[in-house]
């Protein structure tokens, strides 16, 4: 236990309510009841700390203690991660817990920590697809000419690119606005985020491509980690496992509700009949890909044979 009280803070980027959210509150609430007071997590919410890019930083540099963070945006700073950001790569959401659940999920846990980043434990976020203030994506030519929001990492201009769009890598926070104004005709998330974020406000069709199953870790800053002596370790340790555990029966429960939430409201949901066609445009980026990270063939094979 730490000599004196201690106030960790904590980076999230969703607002009250969401999945995410509930879950690292209930962490911080049980990591301070269990450890007497003596360590007190606060999260905040809505990225008021920051972007995500600059929250991994700080992160890592024990600006701030832990956060949620998008393994997207942590391609850049972490490269092994960026692995889970090849389009289509895992088939379903349970397959990828599997594998972040087991010894592929430490060997990312491992390069994490080479950076500073100590993961607890990991998250879901669904799968992303994309959205668009004009019309339906049925097949990749409809994605042609449209100027699209991705999160902040290569492979997603490479994988729009390649779709025949636009792409417009900028911070979550500044979608909306972006929407609104016609800056970006578009952007791609999960049915949670699309609906909280209120982008389905703005961009009315949302097409089913789930191009991309992606987690999420909860993660400290290696030098907060180091703080604190084995027990507190443990009881941190043992409340970021079961906010995981929490995150992903929240995020089951709320996602179709989420859906019905945006449809009620006036979004045209469609779902993609020939998903092959869009996997096939993402060939040459998984050559690329493989060419300059040669070392990296077998983690994606023992990724793709995980059932
Ligand atoms: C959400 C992720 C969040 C990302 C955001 C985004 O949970 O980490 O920052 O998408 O698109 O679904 O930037």
């Amino acid at each position: 236990m730490p000599a004196q009280a201690e106030d960790w803070r904590g980076w999230n980027v969703h607002p009250d309510g969401y999945p995410n959210s509930v879950a690292l509150k209930d962490f911080a609430d049980e990591v301070s009841e269990k450890t007497d007071g003596e360590l007190n997590p606060k999260v905040y919410n809505n990225a008021v700390l920051g972007d995500q890019p600059d929250a991994i930083e700080q992160t890592r540099s024990g600006a701030l203690d832990f956060g949620n963070f998008n393994m997207g945006p942590m391609g850049p700073i972490v490269p092994e991660t960026d692995v889970l950001s090849l389009p289509f790569l895992f088939t379903s959401v349970d397959q990828m817990y599997r594998v972040m659940d087991g010894d592929i999920g430490q060997r990312f846990a491992d390069a994490l920590a080479k950076k500073d980043l100590i993961v607890l434990s990991w998250f879901g976020s669904g799968a992303r697809s994309f959205y668009n203030t004009d019309h339906p994506i049925e097949k990749p030519d409809d994605l042609k000419g449209l100027k699209l929001r991705v999160m902040n990492n290569d492979l997603y201009v490479q994988m729009v690119d390649a779709l025949g769009g636009n792409a417009t890598p900028m911070s979550y926070g500044e979608v909306f606005q972006s929407l609104k104004t016609g800056v970006i005709d578009g952007a791609e998330n999960n049915f949670p985020s699309f609906d909280s974020s209120n982008h389905y406000e703005v961009a009315k069709y949302f097409s089913e491509t789930e191009h991309l199953i992606i987690p999420e870790c909860l993660c400290v800053a290696a030098s907060s980690w180091n703080a604190l002596d084995e027990d507190t370790q443990k009881i941190v340790r043992t409340a970021a496992e079961n906010a995981a555990t929490e995150q992903r029966k929240l995020w089951a429960e709320g996602v179709e509700k989420s859906r019905e939430d945006v449809e009620a409201a006036g979004v045209k949901v469609n779902e993609i009949d020939d998903k092959a066609a869009f996997q096939k445009r993402m060939e040459p980026i998984y050559q690329a890909f493989i060419e300059s990270h040669p070392d990296m063939k077998s983690l994606i094979d023992d990724i793709r044979a995980t059932q």
